[in-house]
Order: C-alpha cells, then structure tokens, then sequence
C-alpha cells in the first residue's frame, strides 16, 4: 500500500483527476439546450439577440427592471419566444429562465416563466 504511493504514475492519475474536477467545477454547467421552432414565424428584420441582450441587460445588477422584460415579452408569438431563449444561450451560456429564477420572484417569475412555458424545457 506504501509502495503505491511512490510510484509516479499513481500521482499523475490522481493530478489528471483532480484537474478534471477542478475544470469541471469552473467550466461547468453543461449548456442548456436550445429549441426548434419555426424560422418562418420570425418578422423579418426582428433580432432575438437584441432582444435576448435587452433582457439580459433588464436582470443584470442590482435589481431588475421588470417593466422591460414585459415590454420585451408581450407582443412576441413562440417562434419569437423560442429564438430569443437560443439566443440567450448563445450569448450567455445559460437559460434565460435560470436568469428569471435568480432575478424574478412570486407573480413576476410566474408571469416570466409562462411566456415560455410552451417550451417545455423544465
Ligand atoms: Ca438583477
């Protein structure tokens, strides 16, 4: 059992682990994963990255400002909601509904959270 211990290859495994862990515990979080939907139903022109980068901007910090994430979200059809939670992906490597979930509370992160349950990505 001591013997082990003075073999070299032994702490190289245990090296090659341990900065598995570590790379795991900083990297990780897989990426969520995006959704289909029909490119079709998007207005030609329309963004979901500006928009995605809107809400992103209306959560980050201190507090949150709700009245945009409505603005933002009303008037949308699930085409548009759906590219918006990709976009969200792309640019921040998580689901926007996490971000909801950290930033939103009670009616609010209800109200947030309906507008993608069609998604069914929970
Ligand atoms: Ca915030």
């Amino acid at each position: 059992m001591v013997g082990i211990l003075k073999n070299k290859w032994f702490w190289i495994i245990i090296a090659v682990i341990v900065l598995i862990i570590v790379v795991k515990v900083v990297f990780g979080k897989n990426k969520p994963q995006k959704v289909k939907y029909d490119q079709d139903q998007l207005p030609p022109g329309w963004s979901a990255e500006n928009d995605a980068r809107q809400l992103h901007d209306a959560m980050d910090g201190w507090g949150t400002d709700e009245e945009t994430i409505w603005l933002i979200l009303n008037n949308k059809n699930q085409a548009q909601l759906a590219a918006i939670y990709n976009a969200y992906i792309d640019l921040y490597g998580v689901s926007i509904l996490e971000d909801f979930e950290d930033d939103l509370s009670g009616e609010d992160l209800n109200r947030a959270l309906n507008y993608f349950s069609f998604l069914s990505v929970y």
